[in-house]
């Protein structure tokens, strides 16, 4: 990719987020006048049963998100990643809103260099718990065998995960939550890169770890979209160009970096 590149994640959007959904969406025409390329880098959705029923049969809030996502399509390239409440996003959507469906890892050549992409979760290796329901609702058949069902039964299986999952959150320790420092090393050994980006945690950051004459290694967190659930209404998005790597806040507040010799 060449020229302006930003990357946003985690926007959480469904039938009850309206203001996150207008800050996206005000952030999207954006992107569509200066950015050269927009990534979403997973979770665009709280919750996708599939792209059959979501694109045949869109709500009114869901036809208004796809409608302005292809136009942003139109306009820029446009990428979209699979996070782990969307992880069912497929072909259909992405030719609707004119978008690339990116690998898991993805590899994203930007003018500021090599920069491995993963939306996160498959960082999060000591919470065992998640890891289990991860393998189990990526597994081939177990999906096929999800798609059979109707549209109502998928959404109440969809309602009951994320109930579930924001149950167990609440007892969860707050490091369970957070990536492995192991894995996130192996991402970097495995792939040979420099900077690594993922979202997924929440917790917005720029790392950079200073190897000498080896140069630098970036580790860059994006941060979460709410406007109304939260206490602290925020979102925010990475910008790329050739000689800088920042996260940038819908609020105007600085996002933390950490420098490590
Ligand atoms: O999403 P977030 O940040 O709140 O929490 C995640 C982990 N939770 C999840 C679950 C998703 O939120 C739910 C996605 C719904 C998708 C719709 C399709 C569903 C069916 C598809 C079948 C093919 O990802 C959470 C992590 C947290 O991140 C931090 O990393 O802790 O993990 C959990 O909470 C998992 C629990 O530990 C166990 C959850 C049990 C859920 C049981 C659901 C039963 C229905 C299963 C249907 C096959
Ligand atoms: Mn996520």
């Amino acid at each position: 990719l060449t020229g302006t590149v930003w990357l946003a994640s985690d926007i959480h959007l469904g039938p009850d987020t309206p203001k996150t959904w207008a800050q996206f969406s005000a952030f999207l025409q954006r992107a569509g006048n200066e950015a050269d390329a927009l990534i979403i880098g997973g979770d665009l959705f709280d919750a996708w049963v599939g792209d059959d029923v979501a694109l045949n049969t869109p709500s009114e809030w869901l036809a208004n998100v796809l409608n302005q996502l292809a136009d942003t399509g139109r306009k820029t390239q446009l990428y979209i990643a699979r996070g782990n409440r969307d992880f069912l996003i497929g072909r259909q959507l992405c030719n609707r809103i004119h978008a690339t469906l990116l690998p898991e890892p993805a590899f994203i050549q930007t003018d500021f260099g090599p920069i491995l992409f993963t939306h996160g979760d498959e960082l999060c290796t000591d919470d065992k718990s998640y890891q289990r329901f991860r393998s189990v609702v990526r597994n081939h058949t177990v999906q096929k065998l999800f798609f059979s069902l109707g549209m109502p039964l998928r959404e109440r299986i969809a309602r009951m995960a994320r109930q579930r999952s924001m149950q167990a959150n609440k007892t969860k320790r707050a490091e369970i939550m957070d990536v492995n420092a192991v894995a996130v090393k192996d991402m970097f050994m495995n792939y040979d890169i420099k900077t690594l980006v993922h979202g997924h945690t929440h917790r917005p950051a720029v790392r950079v770890f200073d190897l000498g004459q080896s140069g630098v290694l970036r580790h860059v967190v994006l941060p979460d979209w709410d406007y109304d659930h939260s206490e602290s209404p925020r979102g925010g998005w990475l910008h790329i160009t050739a000689d800088t790597l920042k996260l940038v806040s819908t609020t105007n507040h600085d996002f933390p970096i950490f420098e490590r010799p």
